[in-house]
């Protein structure tokens, strides 16, 4: 891995993920209590010896950069030639905003090019699933590719939001198709699953910066590696398919895009489920994140002969939950949950205060809101569209502006 170079897109907008991405890029939601979305990949990046990685970010980056910066940058060696760094998009070659992926990779291409890799490896930052990026290296090399796209078996009702990669029996890929509505093609190892595109491109360098360069000359182009990219190289170099191996060591394959909020709910569900499909306790896989200093969570009496306590749920350090009931609920940081409530089915971001006998199901707590004393949440859903974010499946969500209550923090 040490003559590969890291390319991780972290630059969309999100809008699906709205309106927890209204102020933050979508790799920079917070996941699973103590991390972001983008950790998962980052540290896929540091278990597989990937340790010289560029972050190209475009929307909403303030929170990201801070987090890159304070959590992930001093991880690597830099005396040795190692970082993982942003680039921001004030460093690019012409005045627009990034057009598309391929765009915003073309733009940092002196920046690729003077780390003179051998490889690229294209990554998204918005994914959650465990790999190991140097087996799909060597099995890049052990082919003789000249790109490698990871891919996945996917059911055939679901390429519409995938990029559809045909596949031989011996592994190269002959065709490839961005999002189709509908496809007769079916994976060569699996008759009643299609060969999904998982947004991971393994580059030769001397590849991809000519197919980048070619790309940004042409108009008609939407400068995107799924819609241009690949199918302008297709039959032209040795491309190559390489099947997810899943580090996650589960009966079934886990990979996740969380890009909607109904996805990124299940998946901290999930994580906080009796039975995680997910695994964060593998030391074998470690997941990193920034470390901030916080007591340990603390689970206490509240109001006399009210218990404090907390059932299948995450509670991250600096939590205190006072003669209140957390359950089935992922909490971050610092938050509080005080006597006679009961929060359930529910993610609350960090600095959260829910006051006294508040009622919160199937909500999304954005942080810094504080709940006064008696807020219902998730139980009517007209009475919580008129005041928070609804979702079409009934999930509430709740930032700063929607909060009643203007206290600061205690
Ligand atoms: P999508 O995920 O839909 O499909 P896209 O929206 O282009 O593709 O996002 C890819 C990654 O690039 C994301 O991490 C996003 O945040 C980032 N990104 C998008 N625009 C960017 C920009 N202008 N600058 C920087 N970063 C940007 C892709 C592939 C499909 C494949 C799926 C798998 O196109 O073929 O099947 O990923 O999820
Ligand atoms: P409740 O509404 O549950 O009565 P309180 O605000 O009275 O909540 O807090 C109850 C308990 O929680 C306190 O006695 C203390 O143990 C702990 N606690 C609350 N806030 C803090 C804090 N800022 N620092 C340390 N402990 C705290």
């Amino acid at each position: 891995m040490r003559d590969t170079l890291g390319v991780l897109l972290a630059g969309g907008a999100g809008e699906r993920l709205f309106p927890l991405t209204r102020d933050r890029a979508k790799p920079a939601v917070p996941f699973g209590g103590n991390y972001r979305i983008i950790d998962i990949t980052l540290s896929n990046c540091i278990n597989s010896d990937l340790r010289r990685v560029y972050i190209l970010t475009q929307y909403k980056a303030l929170s990201l950069n801070r987090h890159i910066r304070e959590g992930w940058t001093s991880v690597v060696a830099q005396e040795l030639g190692e970082f993982i760094e942003i680039l921001p998009p004030m460093q690019r070659v012409s005045a627009n905003w990034y057009m598309g992926t391929a765009d915003a990779v073309y733009q940092n291409i002196y920046s690729i090019g003077s780390e003179q890799p051998k490889h690229v490896l294209i990554l998204s930052g918005d994914h959650i699933y465990k790999m190991n990026y140097g087996k799909m290296l060597e099995h890049h090399n052990e082919m003789g590719a000249d790109v490698t796209l990871a891919t996945l078996p996917i059911d055939p009702s679901e390429v519409s939001r995938f990029g559809v990669v045909e596949v031989e029996r011996n592994g190269e890929v002959i065709g490839f198709q961005e999002k189709p509505k509908t496809t007769n093609l079916r994976s060569p190892f699996n008759p009643n699953m299609v060969d999904a595109s998982m947004g991971i491109y393994l580059f030769n360098t001397d590849v991809l910066l000519p197919a980048l360069m070619q790309d940004a000359e042409d108009p008609n182009s939407k400068h995107d590696f799924g819609h241009n990219i690949l199918p302008s190289i297709l039959g032209k170099y040795k491309i190559v398919a390489y099947n997810f191996v899943d580090e996650n060591r589960q009966h079934a394959l886990y990979w996740r895009d969380v890009g909607t909020l109904e996805a990124y709910y299940d998946a901290n569900m999930d994580i906080a489920s009796v039975s995680p499909t997910f695994n964060l306790y593998d030391s074998a896989w470690p997941m990193r994140t920034r470390v901030r200093q916080y007591p340990p969570a603390k689970f206490v009496f509240g109001e006399p002969g009210r218990t404090g306590m907390a059932i299948n749920s995450i509670v991250s350090a600096g939590c205190i939950v006072s003669g209140a009931v957390v359950r089935n609920s992922v909490l971050s940081q610092d938050v509080r949950v005080n006597s006679y409530s009961e929060v359930d089915s529910s993610i609350v971001f960090s600095h959260v205060n829910i006051g006294r006998h508040c009622r919160i199901r199937r909500a999304i707590i954005d942080r810094d809101v504080h709940l006064p004393e008696g807020t219902v949440i998730g139980y009517d859903q007209n009475e919580d569209k008129r005041n928070y974010f609804v979702t079409p499946s009934g999930l509430t969500v709740v930032t700063r502006d929607y909060s009643l209550y203007e206290n600061p923090v205690a």
